[in-house]
C-alpha cells in the first residue's frame, strides 16, 4: 500500500483565492508523483494543471423559480458521491470546510459503507476565523469535521485558532502551504515595461483577492506616505475588481502610481518582477501570496498577523510590524526602497526559506503520507488511536 497510486478527488473553490489555488497545485504535484486526481467543483479551477491522470468534474447547478437561494451543497454531494462511485476513490480531499466537508460527510452518507472514500478536510482560513463564529454555520462546521477522518490547517496559527473557535478535539495536522513556481513566460524588463515602470522606479507588488479583510485602506495609506513618489509604482494583481477602490487611490492622489491588472494568469511573470511585496491584512492564516513571491526571491514587507510569522521572519526574509501602524510599514518600505542590497539580501533568505520549508518537496510528501495514515488507520481520535 505504501507505494500505491492513490485515486484522489478534490473538491475546492475554482476562483482566484489561495485556498483554490493551493488544491490546484497539490493536484498538479499529486498526479505527478502517479496518483489519479479527480477535481470536483462548479467550475475549472483557475490554475488546475491539464495533463494525464487529471480529470474534471463539473458540478450543474439549477436555479428553480421556488428557491430563494440556489443550493450547492445537494448538487456538489451528489457529485462527489458519484465521483466516488464510478471512480473508486480512495481519499476525498476538500478544501475549505464551507461546503466542502459538509457535501463530503453527505456523499459519504449517500455511499455503501464499503466504498466511502476517506474524507479530509484542509481548513485554509476564514472557515474557521470568520463563519466559524457564525452561528448559522458553525454547528455545521463542526459536525463535519468530526465526521471528517482527518482534518488539517495550513499553519499553526490556523490550527489554534480552530481548536479555540470551534472546540475541534480532534487531532489536526499542520501542513503549510507550498508554491512552486512555473517559468516566467516574459522577461522582468518586458514586464516592467507593459506596467509602465521607468528605470528608475522601484516596483511594489500586492496580490490579493482584494476581500475586506485584506484592508486595502491601509495599504493605499501606507503607499501614500512614501516619498519621493517618482520612486515607485504599486503593482496591484487583483483577484476581483478594483473598481470599488478607485475613488480612494484618486483622493490620495496616487493615481499615477498604482497600476492594476485582474485575473492574472501568468503570475511568475510579475512575481519575478517585483521589488518588494506590500501586504496588510488584519488576518491571514498563511498569506501564500507572500510565500509565492519569496519562491522567487522577493521578500515583502506586512503586518504581522496570523499564520504569517511562520512564513516570514523580520529581518531576516522580510520586514514584520505591528498590525495597524501604517507609519512603521511605510519607513519599512522606504528604507527599503533606498537600499536595494539589503532587499537582495532579504530576498536570498527568502527564497532559500521557500525552497527549503515550503516547496512541492517539502510539503507534498507530507501530505501523501497523511493521506496513508488516513487511509489504512481511518479516524484519528485525540490520543492518535484508531475509531
Ligand atoms: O479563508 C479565506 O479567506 C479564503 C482563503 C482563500 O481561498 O484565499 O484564504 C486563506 O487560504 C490561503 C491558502 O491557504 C491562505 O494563504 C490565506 O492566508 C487564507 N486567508 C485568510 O486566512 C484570510
Amino acid at each position: 500500500m505504501s507505494d500505491t497510486p492513490l485515486k484522489i478527488g478534490i473538491t475546492c473553490y475554482p476562483s482566484v483565492g489561495g485556498s483554490g489555488i493551493l488544491a490546484s497545485e497539490l493536484g498538479e504535484e499529486l498526479a505527478q508523483r502517479g496518483h489519479e486526481i479527480h477535481f470536483i467543483s462548479y467550475e475549472q479551477p483557475f490554475r488546475m494543471p491539464v495533463g494525464p491522470r487529471v480529470f474534471f468534474h463539473p458540478v450543474q447547478v439549477n436555479s428553480y423559480d421556488l428557491f430563494k437561494y440556489p443550493d450547492y451543497t445537494l448538487p456538489l454531494s451528489v457529485k462527489m458521491a458519484e465521483v466516488s462511485r464510478l471512480h473508486a476513490l480512495d481519499v476525498l480531499h476538500v478544501h475549505y470546510a464551507v461546503p466542502h466537508a459538509t457535501a463530503a460527510f453527505l456523499a459519504c452518507s449517500m455511499l455503501p459503507v464499503g466504498r466511502r472514500p476517506k474524507v479530509i478536510t484542509t481548513l485554509h482560513g476564514t472557515d474557521t476565523t470568520l463563519l466559524g463564529l457564525d452561528p448559522g454555520y458553525g454547528p455545521a462546521i463542526r459536525h463535519a469535521l468530526e465526521h471528517s477522518d482527518g482534518i488539517t490547517t495550513v499553519s499553526e496559527f490556523m490550527r489554534r485558532e480552530t481548536v479555540r473557535l470551534l472546540g475541534v478535539k480532534r487531532p489536526i495536522e499542520v501542513i503549510h502551504n507550498f508554491f512552486e513556481p512555473h517559468p516566467a513566460v516574459r522577461t522582468r524588463a518586458a514586464v516592467r515595461r507593459e506596467l509602465g515602470l521607468t528605470d528608475g522606479e522601484a516596483m511594489l507588488l500586492h496580490l490579493s483577492n482584494l476581500r475586506p479583510l485584506k484592508r486595502i485602506d491601509l495599504l493605499l495609506a501606507t503607499v501614500a506616505r512614501l516619498q519621493p513618489r517618482a520612486g515607485f509604482k504599486l503593482v496591484i494583481l487583483a483577484g476581483e475588481s478594483f473598481a470599488p477602490f478607485a475613488a480612494e487611490v484618486r483622493r490620495l492622489g496616487l493615481g499615477d502610481r498604482v497600476v492594476v491588472r485582474e485575473r492574472v494568469t501568468d503570475i511568475e511573470d510579475y512575481l519575478q518582477a517585483a521589488d518588494l511585496g506590500l501586504f496588510t491584512s488584519e488576518t491571514e492564516s498563511f498569506c501564500l501570496s507572500i510565500l509565492e513571491l519569496m519562491s522567487l526571491g522577493c521578500p515583502s514587507a506586512a503586518f504581522a498577523v496570523g499564520g504569517i510569522p511562520e512564513v516570514v521572519l523580520t529581518g531576516e526574509n522580510g520586514v514584520l510590524v505591528p498590525f495597524g501602524d501604517t507609519a512603521a510599514l511605510a519607513a519599512a518600505v522606504q528604507s527599503l526602497l533606498g537600499d536595494p542590497a539589503r532587499r537582495a539580501t532579504l530576498g536570498a533568505a527568502a527564497r532559500e526559506r521557500a525552497r527549503r520549508h515550503f516547496s512541492a518537496a517539502a510539503i507534498v510528501p507530507h501530505y501523501e503520507s497523511f493521506y496513508r495514515e488516513v487511509y489504512q488507520h481511518g479516524v484519528m481520535q485525540q490520543d492518535g488511536s484508531a475509531i
